[in-house]
């Protein structure tokens, strides 16, 4: 475990850059730093120092709590009217590894937890051409009738961006009609990486950064719960993430609506930008540390297992991650199709055994992190 002596040991090392040391000690005593700070933090600090610091300061907010939840997975369809560079899971109608699968379909696959714990179900595809609102507050309203006591964390706002537009609707009339249908939490997804210059070359038809923060904004102001993400380790360079965690942080301030910031690391098979490499285990475990050092507003870090892989997700413990994500099911196959080996499930023993075995305490926790 971290000990105050040993992170003032490694701030106090005098092999530091004096600035670097500075903006250490700053952050260690829970004072916000800095854009530019935060940059020279990716740029020049030691690994260990981001490590012992995020660590130090997921356990003044956590302790040694590490959350997880019991929910499944249900991805309607892979067919999108988007084509992001990155994206090796959107296939084109009747191409053989294209689904799209139908209401009774859909209801089926719940009702098969309908006897499990499952405190929620994560409602996530591609943005289907020829589904519109009414088709999905249908399906949550179907959803809620199997399964009452379940929350429903669906859509990305790229998603919604796309099934408001079609309906005519503001964004605000559009939230509150998918609210009263059964939208309780919005998952982080669609953000990628903020900057427009990058986001228009891997991402161009996609959701644009402004609106992106405006559907969170107003799902805040309705009280839908959401998280963030951010798609790290393609083109983008640190400034990039800075900016980015910069505008989830600025939101944050306004709303406080987020709960958990979510790094997604670029998998690179069989999508059109595969000549980019994939970043090292370092890089990983550089940017868990200082999304946890940075976004001092989050309440939690999450390393969603699924795309990290167990044995970086249990070393992400140890650089400010508080949260793994789910038992998530075998139906999720966002990652698995850009080349992430293993089968996307969990019992929640095996969960409780990666948690104790990096030394912390595994605690169940429903969508909006009450303690189950
Ligand atoms: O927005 C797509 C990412 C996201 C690739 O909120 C890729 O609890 C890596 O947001 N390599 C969707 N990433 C998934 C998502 C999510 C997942 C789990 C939990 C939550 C939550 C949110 O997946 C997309 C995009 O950033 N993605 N392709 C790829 N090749
Ligand atoms: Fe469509 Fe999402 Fe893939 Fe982009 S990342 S092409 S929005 S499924």
């Amino acid at each position: 475990m971290v000990d105050t002596n040993s992170i003032t040991a490694i701030i106090d090392n005098g092999d530091m850059d004096g600035d670097i040391r500075e903006i250490a000690q700053k952050a260690y005593q829970g004072i916000r730093i800095s854009d530019g700070e935060a940059l020279a933090l990716y740029e020049r600090a030691p690994l260990p120092l981001l490590g012992m610091l995020a660590f130090g300061i997921k356990n003044k907010k956590t302790g040694s709590k590490v959350f997880y939840n019991r929910n499944f997975h249900i991805e309607p369809t892979n067919v999108c009217v988007n084509n992001c560079r990155f994206c090796s899971y959107k296939k084109p109608q009747g191409d053989p590894q294209a689904w799209e699968l139908s209401m009774d379909e859909i209801l089926h696959k719940v009702a098969t937890y309908r006897d499990s714990r499952a405190t929620e179900v994560h409602i996530v595809g591609g943005v289907h051409p020829d589904r519109d609102i009414d088709y999905y507050c249908n399906l949550m309203r179907e959803v809620k009738r199997i399964m009452p006591g379940i929350v429903v964390k669906a859509f990305t706002a790229v998603e919604i961006e796309y099934m408001i537009n079609k309906a005519g609707l503001s964004l605000e009339e559009g939230l509150k009609k998918l609210k009263e249908a059964g939208l309780e939490a919005i998952p982080g997804g669609g953000a990628e990486i903020f900057d427009e210059e990058l986001r228009a070359e891997i991402c161009p038809e996609k959701t644009k950064s402004s609106v992106w923060l405006d559907i969170h904004r107003t799902a805040h102001k309705l009280g839908i719960g959401t998280n963030a993400t951010m798609l790290y380790g393609h083109k983008e360079t640190y400034a990039q993430r800075v900016d980015h965690m910069s505008r989830l942080r600025r939101l944050q301030d306004e709303t406080h609506g987020f709960s958990a910031f979510i790094p997604l690391k670029y998998r690179n098979e069989n999508n059109q930008m595969s000549a980019l490499g994939e970043v090292s285990l370092t890089e990983d475990l550089r940017n868990y540390a200082m999304a946890r050092i940075y976004l001092d507003n989050f309440p939690h870090v999450k390393a969603y297992w699924v795309m990290s892989g167990l044995e970086t997700t249990k070393l992400a413990l140890q650089y400010g991650a508080d949260d793994i994500d789910g038992t998530v099911n075998d139906s999720t196959k966002i990652y698995t199709m850009a080349g992430v080996s293993g089968k996307p499930t969990m019992t929640v023993e095996q969960i409780r055994e990666v948690i104790e075995s990096a030394g912390l305490q595994p605690v169940e926790r429903d969508t909006f992190y009450n303690e189950v």
